[in-house]
């Protein structure tokens, strides 16, 4: 049995079976941990996303690339390996999948790299921090992220987007590309780190159930976009939007004077954003992170529950 049919796309055996048994699985990105988060945390986080997956009944499968090969559901070392500060390791979105096989390259996938290996093996449910999305500046950096969602039928719990973004474009962009912004048991479009952004959602959800069958009914329509599930970071973890604000503001200015761009720009701020705010952003997004886990893993049980599976 191979999925994939091609030497450079692996899937563990595992995570296979339950494609092909249509059970409950959740794919989770590494661009967090080889990119957004310190070692040892990194690897912390997620095996404690993972667990959390099970707990709930699903079997997560973490991807990411290794030795130019591309990994559907990593295994304990291969993890280990990816979150190792001595491997070196790319930042992978769709536009590098072709360069990093070919050259042999470790990287950790982002959102959207994530989504376009997911969706080949046939998985329908992700969890993530939160997405890339339409910077604030430079004018035009807009994340591969959003083009994934505008052309992959899946299933995407995040907490927004993080306010290091313009979050009004991005919301603005979701809408053109036909992307339903569902919010779990909330009315707002939450700001990542903060729970409130005073922008709304496209709907509010508050049941797995309705999502589930939302999304079953956006693609029976023909339609191949993702469907954004968001949630806010958990109340104790959470921090103020106002304090926030300054904190991001300082980060883009420390940008903007180190003339840092393109890929680098969003792991340059969250890591300037943590040490500015003395840890607890970090705090905010290895919380949220495992609560998106454990949404995710809940949504993929409604999903395949229903007897007429489909895609
Ligand atoms: N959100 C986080 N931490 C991260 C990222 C998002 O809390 O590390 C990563 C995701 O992998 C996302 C990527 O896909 O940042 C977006 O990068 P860019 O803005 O360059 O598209
Ligand atoms: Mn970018």
């Amino acid at each position: 049995m191979n999925l994939l049919l091609h030497k450079r796309w692996n899937i563990r055996p595992d995570v296979e079976r339950a494609i092909v048994h249509q059970q409950p699985i959740v794919a989770l990105e590494t661009a967090v941990v080889t990119h957004g988060l310190p070692f040892p945390t990194n690897l912390a986080l997620a095996q404690k996303m993972e667990q959390v997956i099970l707990e709930e009944k699903a079997l997560p499968a973490t991807i990411g690339v290794l030795d130019g090969k591309v990994q559907i559901g990593l295994n304990e070392n291969q993890l280990a390996e990816l979150a190792d500060p001595k491997t070196e390791v790319q930042k992978i979105s769709q536009r590098d999948f072709g360069i990093a096989l070919v050259s042999g390259f470790n990287g950790g996938t982002t959102v959207g790299g994530t989504m376009v290996a997911a969706s080949k093996a046939g998985i329908r449910i992700f969890a993530t921090g939160g997405i890339g999305g339409v910077h604030r500046e430079p004018a035009f950096d807009v994340s591969a992220d959003l083009m994934a969602l505008n052309s992959i039928p899946m299933i995407v719990v995040c907490s927004g987007a993080k306010s290091i973004l313009n979050l009004s474009a991005t919301i603005e962009v979701l809408e053109s590309y036909g992307v339903p912004v569902i919010g779990y048991k909330t009315d707002e479009f939450p700001a990542f780190y903060a729970a409130e952004s005073g922008l709304p959602v496209t709907t509010r959800v508050d049941s797995v159930k309705m999502i589930a069958k939302i999304a079953r009914e956006q693609w029976r329509s023909g339609l191949r976009n993702a469907i954004l599930v968001v949630q806010p970071p958990p109340q104790e973890s959470a921090l103020p939007a106002a304090e926030m604000e300054t904190i991001i503001q300082a980060a883009i200015e420390d940008a903007r004077n180190k003339n840092i761009f393109g890929a680098a720009l969003t792991p340059y701020l969250l890591d300037r954003i943590n040490q500015l705010s003395e840890g607890r952003s970090m705090f905010a997004n290895l919380a949220l992170l495992e609560n998106n886990a454990r949404l995710a893993a809940k949504i993929s049980r409604a999903y395949y529950k229903s007897r007429d599976k489909m895609i």
